[in-house]
């Protein structure tokens, strides 16, 4: 990827600003949760919620929302949204029956902190409270009832059967079978891409945009999703335990097909930047300038976590 130096937006004042403004959501959110349904239940769902990750999601929302024109603060709730429809992927994602991992954003996993049973409710729990936080977003932005409805749709679709559990399901599918690249495309983009390609619409819908300017935000979230899970599978195989917060080398143990099996470290690179650079030509094709969306690319496939 070749972007003009001028271009980028501070990359670190983008994560932050949607860091801070999510995170005060989600501890807000924990704390209801550790009313109701309080208990045992409640403490986990407020410790899924509490762990802290690099906001990837949020920051998208953000700066696909400014992108195409929109002001409000309230935006956070819908960044909040989206991370908590993540942060239900990972508690299952490392669930004795999925992934099973035992460490997770540098801390026990949710499953080994509680127990299995805990952690599955955790899970199935955090999607309402997904939709929950969607439509406290919306009403604090005074959109419409229609927008939300599309709001919800988007999420919950990319969440689904044809986006994130689907994806999921191929990839639990695919352990130990020789996979091609076709049917891996497939599963990064449904397992990781769908959840990151409805940051970025969503962030377009509920700033009102256009058609185009909601399909070229769309597109770029296409894209830097496949490069998103490329740059995963590279991070799996080159980084330590301690830089990922989680057990390195987890894909090579499970016989996973990656970006890396196939085509090896130097081909996955390639592709990630590639294909980091077609999200960007979505945007320019066009005419959107974002240097915050492009700065989000350059970070998506070069991050050492
Ligand atoms: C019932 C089959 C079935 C599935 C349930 C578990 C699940 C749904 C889906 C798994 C989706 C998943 C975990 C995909 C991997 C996405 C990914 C690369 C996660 C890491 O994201 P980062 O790096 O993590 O943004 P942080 O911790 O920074 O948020």
């Amino acid at each position: 990827m070749s972007l003009p130096a001028h271009r980028l937006t501070d990359l670190p004042t983008i994560l932050q600003e949607a860091r801070h403004a999510v995170d005060l959501r989600l501890t807000r959110r924990a704390e209801l949760l550790r009313q109701s349904p309080g208990g045992r239940d409640g403490e986990a769902l407020a410790y899924a919620l509490g762990t802290a990750g690099k906001r990837v999601r949020p920051a998208l929302v953000f700066a696909s929302y400014r992108a195409a024109g929109g002001e409000a603060e309230g935006i956070a709730g819908i960044a909040a949204a989206v991370e908590i429809v993540h942060t239900y992927s990972l508690v299952h994602d490392d669930l004795p029956c999925m992934d099973d991992d035992a460490q997770r954003r540098g801390r026990p996993t949710t499953h080994m902190q509680f127990d299995t049973s805990t952690a599955t409710r955790t899970g199935f729990l955090l999607v309402p409270v997904a939709v929950e936080e969607l439509a406290d977003g919306a009403q604090a932005m005074a959109l419409p009832d229609a927008t939300l409805g599309r709001m919800a749709e988007t999420l919950l679709e990319a969440s689904g059967i044809r986006g994130m559990v689907g994806g999921q399901w191929l990839d639990l599918e695919g352990e130990g079978r020789r996979l091609e690249l076709a049917d891996l495309v497939e599963i990064h983009r449904r397992k990781t891409g769908a959840l990151i390609e409805a940051a970025c619409a969503l962030g377009a819908t509920a700033a009102g945009a256009d058609r185009r300017t909601e399909a070229a935000l769309t597109e770029f979230g296409r894209e830097i999703g496949l490069a998103f899970q490329i740059a995963d599978d590279l991070l799996d195989a080159t980084a330590t335990s301690a830089e990922l917060g989680k057990t390195a080398g987890r894909d090579a143990t499970l016989e996973k097909a990656t970006y890396v099996s196939l085509l090896g470290v130097a081909g996955a690179r390639s592709e990630a930047l590639r294909h980091a650079d077609l999200a960007c030509a979505a945007l320019r094709g066009s005419g959107i300038e974002s240097g915050a969306l492009e700065s989000l690319a350059g970070y998506i496939v070069q991050r050492r976590s």
